[in-house]
């Protein structure tokens, strides 16, 4: 029987890649974020590969969260694979400088969002004593770096809520793990920016940033390997960079 992930942040970047990953690998996927018009497009296009269905909703919506996923048509009610992935920086700036929407954005999404939608899905994964939860943390969740405070907290947040389920979980047999990359080409600093995009691909001008495709990659490697096998926690850098701040460019 085909598993089925539930991918949230499948809009764009490392959420997108994994969909079209997962899709030819045979996975059903569910795809999840605000944007309908692109969700709606990514269903089309991996509806050629396997069943597909969009959940359209903010994770900081709580009862969005809880409702959408709990109608969840059967054929696509049981989850095997969850992929915490939504989220985003928003803003770089000194604390003292920093704007308290860009922290409660963070702090909302990027927490209590993945804990809602985990939340959501938790208990089915515990009846069946089966599943498999990636969130997707940061190396900003591993070393802190000026003006990445909120950010920074955030993501350490999820590598502090990544260990902890993997310890809850372990009496069901469910598989807890995290990935946390460093600098992957997407939308990420777009939004961090606020739309800046001059200042977007500053960031990743003069090295081989990591491109969705290669997270996604792994992110398949991780959820494929046997059932007796739980990656728990994996730092990705592209080549070019040894940690958040010590990054070899050539220019
Ligand atoms: P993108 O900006 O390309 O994608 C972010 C995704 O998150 C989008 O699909 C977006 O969908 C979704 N999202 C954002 N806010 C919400 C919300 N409130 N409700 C529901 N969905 C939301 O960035 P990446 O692909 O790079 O980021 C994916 C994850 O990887 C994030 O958790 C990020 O922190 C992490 N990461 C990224 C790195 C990088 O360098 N790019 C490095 C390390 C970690 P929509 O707007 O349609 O809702
Ligand atoms: C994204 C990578 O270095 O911008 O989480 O924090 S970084």
């Amino acid at each position: 029987m085909k598993k089925t992930v539930l991918i949230t942040g499948a809009t764009s970047g490392i959420g997108k890649a994994t969909a079209q990953i997962m899709a030819k690998k045979d996975y059903k996927v569910i795809l999840c974020g605000r944007r309908k018009e692109r969700l709606a497009e990514l269903e089309k296009e991996l509806s050629e590969f396997t069943e597909v269905h969009s959940l359209s909703f903010d994770v900081r919506d709580k009862e969005a969260v809880f409702s959408t996923i709990n109608s969840l048509p059967a054929e696509f009610s049981q989850i095997d694979v969850l992929i915490n992935n939504a989220g985003n920086a928003h803003g770089l700036d000194p604390i003292q400088n920093g704007n308290v929407d860009d922290w409660d954005a963070m702090i909302d999404i990027n927490v209590k969002g993945l804990l809602y939608v985990s939340k959501a899905i938790i208990p089915q994964m515990i009846q069946r004593k089966a599943g498999h939860i990636i969130n997707i943390g940061s190396i900003a969740g591993k070393e802190v770096y000026p003006n990445g405070n909120v950010y920074c907290a955030s993501k350490h947040a999820v590598d502090a809520i990544n260990n902890g389920m993997r310890m809850d979980l372990n009496p069901y047999g469910i598989r807890v793990g995290a990935i946390h990359p460093g600098m992957v080409e997407t939308e990420f600093s777009e939004v961090r920016f606020k739309g800046d995009a001059d200042r977007a691909s500053n960031v990743y001008k003069g090295l081989d940033a990591l491109q969705a495709e290669d997270i996604a990659d792994i992110i398949h490697f991780v959820v494929s390997r046997k059932y007796h096998v739980n990656i728990a926690d994996l730092i990705v850098y592209p080549t070019a960079q040894a940690s958040a701040t010590i990054v070899k460019k050539n220019i």
